[in-house]
């Protein structure tokens, strides 16, 4: 398949000004007329003919101002009209089958119901058009189906008029007034309740919104609405962002390849994301509503009103939108606690992306699959990116520079660089080296010494950026660093500096820093870098308890485990040291465990072991069995030598009652961690008191939390939970996910065989998203059951892959990662993961999407 390049872009000659699309709706036979009026486009080069992408798409007929043509060709699936004056108007008659679309791009069935998914080249799977985010036009949408299977009929804008015919067909007309490109077309037709409320701009104006569900759901759409809310009013607080219809309606589907979409309008989600109540949510699902509602609708500035002029601009729209979500939701809730899972995201998914074959910029060069570019590295570098020049700027002027923006690009396509240019103008930053981060992909290694001179201490920094395929070498970029020096003797430090490393190396003078300074750096996880520094484990330790930045304490303390780790893996530590470095880490974690100064959202964050996967990035070359080993060892010793601390913060955090409140999440929060350390420590009162957890449990946090404890365990416990789970919350099929996936990512040493058995469960389908996603991603980042040395485990993914790419390319693409680790996994293992890659890359038919995957990770 062929190469796009950035380098390649060209404006369309034509543009399209109206649309207007007609859709005679069945589930295995829609029939769709679309009407498009073409003028040309003076600022582009002059074409003859016009090229409208199709895919998967016959013409039926094909019309030019009236007359039915047949002047037209089709060319890989694109469908070419010739035109040969300035202005046209074109109707083109398609028919497509939406319950065979297994892929859920285009228009598709899921449980009777019609769905559209668009974005990135859905359209062009519905009707021939021109298919690419620089072409806005104003749609006018007409719907028509039997009013028995689809009583709801939605499109993007407002309903203009509806109607119903004597034969039980109805039909609706929806007119959306802001041009928009064709991936934000959105229709959904089927039997639909809502959860309707309204929301009063800052200016006013009434907004109806609607949160439409399949009936018996709406009760548990509240915290989605209240989220919605919540989310319209901060944009108009933080960014003076107004939402501009006076209809918002969301539509929950089950089956679906991402989280949500941002349509005008018409928000379609994955049901994950919209449904949630204590008895089938975790706190953590809650979070995840919150977040996604809030991302979809900060894109109706950041991607609607301001879209994209191609798809190698994807992180202006999606950078910048989880920046957005994320300091919503740190506002939401507790800041600290949220900057931390955001750095636990980056480094569990992108930093690995940034080290291994498909590392590519925030702003890629080329693709081959655009599917295969809504990655980590886009979306969340993308939003680190902004949110350094948010740091170097600061608040007040980011908000000047973001204001600039939105106004200067109003109802435009733009790019990366008019983002960068506005806050040049108007937070006036000087962003000429920082364009850096943008072209150059991979993450920057920074070391740092801190040198006593005098009264002063001297930092020395240095940084590399590491080749990445296709980037052998690379500039130093600028690296803002908050930093702070602590005087060890009285527990402070003389003030926080944004200190930034432009050079490959720098050194920067601090005064008066005290008898024994300690470094505090990467403050806030202010630069997106790895960062080793020259302190030692009792530094590190003085951190974890003092530092006033939550999260350096929290990255202290990950600091001493990782180093420990590191060590004991390589084989480095005597039996002594190793378990003297043990005895220390416990008793670092004892004084969090005894810090009153502390709440227990923070606490239970700073509890969390770093996991199996980023140990095994911050290795050159990982053996991921010592790993296991050695973190499991070290979580029992903690276990053992804190037991009954952690007993006695279980039973008080057990007598917290159930709430949202952040005591109320803190105290679940630590009661789970407890559970985890206990059944490390004393498996036999730790699954005792999982049990009980499980019993009692009013809520999915609890219940969740000590089955996945039990899961891990052999014997009647495990057993009985797992039964009882499935019966109590059989016919939902959000928990039921729960069930597939607390199993797949068992500790339990059966994992594979279980995960093969439950492949042929009744309830496993191949045809479902989540459902994949919960048995095989929850399998595939089980670092030691997808590690087995047999290679069992690289050869289920493997096969899932294949079996998985006829049906639904985009999601089965998404496997291939786990096994392009290849060359940083030790050479056994490695030899059997790349076998698999070879295995897959000469099935015949693969997509295109598997294909780009598996060849970046070999090449
Ligand atoms: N902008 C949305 C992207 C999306 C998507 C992309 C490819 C295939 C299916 C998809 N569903 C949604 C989601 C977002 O970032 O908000
Ligand atoms: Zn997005």
């Amino acid at each position: 398949p062929a190469i796009i390049r950035r380098e390649d872009y060209t404006p369309f000659a034509w543009n399209l000004p109206e649309v207007h699309l007609h859709f005679e709706l069945g589930l295995e036979e829609t029939h769709v007329t679309a009407k498009l009026s073409v003028e040309r486009n003076p600022q582009a080069e002059a074409s003859p003919t016009i090229r409208l992408n199709g895919d998967e798409l016959e013409p039926q007929s094909v019309a030019v101002d009236g007359e039915q043509v047949d002047s037209w060709t089709m060319d890989d699936g694109d469908l070419l009209v010739s035109l040969p004056g300035d202005a046209h108007e074109i109707v083109i008659e398609t028919t497509i089958n939406p319950a065979a679309n297994t892929k859920l791009m285009g228009l598709f069935a899921s449980n009777g119901m019609l769905c559209t998914q668009c974005e990135a080249e859905g359209f062009r799977r519905i009707t021939f058009f021109p298919d690419r985010p620089d072409v806005l036009s104003v749609y006018s949408v007409r719907m028509s189906g039997t009013k028995a299977a689809f009583p709801v009929l939605l499109a993007n804008g407002n309903l203009e008029e509806s109607g119903e015919e004597a034969d039980g067909t109805h039909w609706a007309e929806w007119h959306d007034p802001w041009p928009k490109p064709s991936y934000l077309f959105a229709l959904v037709a089927g039997d639909l309740v809502s959860n309707t409320d309204t929301f009063i701009t800052a200016s006013g104006r009434e907004v109806t919104c609607n949160i439409y569900v399949r009936e018996g759901d709406e009760g548990r759409t509240g915290h989605a609405m209240e989220s919605l809310k919540k989310s319209m009013r901060w944009d108009e607080e933080t960014f003076g962002r107004e939402y501009d219809l006076d209809l918002y309606n969301i539509v929950a589907v089950s089956d679906f390849n991402m989280g949500a979409m941002e349509n005008k309008g018409l928000n379609v989600f994955n049901t994950k994301y919209v449904l949630a109540d204590e008895e089938t949510a975790t706190d953590g699902d809650f979070d995840g509503v919150e977040g996604v509602i809030a991302h979809e609708y900060f894109h109706n500035w950041s991607g609607n009103r301001v879209t994209c002029r191609d798809w190698f601009q994807l992180s202006l729209k999606e950078g910048f939108t989880v920046l957005r979500d994320q300091l919503f939701s740190q506002d939401m809730g507790s800041a600290p606690v949220k900057r931390i899972e955001d750095v636990r995201v980056l480094r569990g998914a992108q930093f690995p992306e940034d080290s291994g074959p498909l590392a590519h910029p925030i702003r890629p060069d080329s693709y081959r699959e655009i599917s295969n570019f809504y990655t980590a590295t886009v979306y969340n570098k993308g939003a680190e990116v902004i949110r350094m020049m948010r740091t170097m700027c600061g608040p007040e002027r980011f908000r000047q520079g973001t204001g600039l923006y939105f106004e200067r690009h109003d109802g435009e396509a733009a790019t990366c660089e008019d983002f960068v240019k506005a806050m040049e103008d108007g937070a006036g930053l000087d962003l000429t080296q920082f364009r850096l981060w943008y072209s150059q992909a991979g993450t920057p290694k920074i070391t740092a010494r801190l040198e006593k001179d005098g009264e002063d201490a001297v930092l020395h920094l240095s940084q590399e950026v590491p080749p990445t395929p296709g980037q052998e070498s690379k500039s130093p970029m600028p690296i803002p660093l908050r930093t702070a020096i602590f005087d060890r003797e009285t527990g402070k430090h003389g003030g926080e500096q944004l200190v930034t490393l432009t050079e490959a190396q720098g050194s920067f003078r601090f005064g008066n820093v005290g008898a024994s300074p300690v470094l505090s750096i990467n403050r806030g996880f202010s630069a997106p870098v790895t960062m080793s520094r020259d302190v030692s484990d009792e530094d590190l330790v003085f951190l974890a308890a003092h530092d006033d930045d939550p999260f350096a304490r929290y990255e202290a303390l990950q600091d001493l485990v990782v180093g420990h780790l590191q060590h004991a893996v390589s084989g480095e530590l005597s039996d002594d040291d190793r378990d003297s470095a043990r005895e220390a880490i416990a008793s670092a974690i004892g004084s969090v465990l005894a810090d009153d100064s502390l709440d227990d959202l923070m606490r239970g964050e700073l509890l969390v072991l770093p996991t199996e996967g980023y140990l095994a990035e911050t290795m050159a070359i990982a053996d991921p069995g010592r790993i296991h080993e050695e973190r499991a060892a070290l979580r029992s010793a903690i276990g053992a030598q804190l037991e009954d601390q952690f007993a006695a913060m279980h039973e008080r955090a057990s007598a917290v009652p159930y709430s949202l409140s952040a005591e109320a999440r803190g105290a679940r929060k630590v009661k789970t961690q407890a559970l985890i350390y206990m059944a490390a420590g004393n498996p036999d009162r730790g699954k005792a008191m999982a049990w009980e957890q499980y019993q009692a449990a009013d809520n999915m946090t609890d219940r969740q939390g000590a089955l996945m404890v039990l899961a891990g365990a052999d014997g009647i416990k495990r057993t009985n939970a797992l039964l009882d789970f499935y019966n109590r919350f059989k016919g939902n099929a959000l928990v039921i996910d729960k069930w597939f996936s607390l199993q797949s990512m068992s500790t339990h040493p059966g994992v594979i065989e279980h995960v093969k058995a439950l492949a042929d469960h009744p309830e496993f389908t191949l045809k479902n998203p989540n459902r994949v996603r919960s048995l095989y991603m929850g399998f595939a980042v089980n670092q030691n059951a997808f590690h087995d040395p047999s290679g069992e485990g690289y050869r289920v993914i493997a096969d899932l892959i294949l079996a998985l790419d006829p049906i639904n390319p985009q999601t089965a693409a998404r496997f291939v990662t786990p096994l392009g680790r290849w060359r940083r996994i030790e050479p056994d293992r490695s030899a059997l993961m790349k076998a698999q890659l070879e295995r897959i890359a000469k099935a015949p038919g693969l997509s295109r999407d598997t294909h780009e995957q598996v060849s970046r990770s070999l090449g």
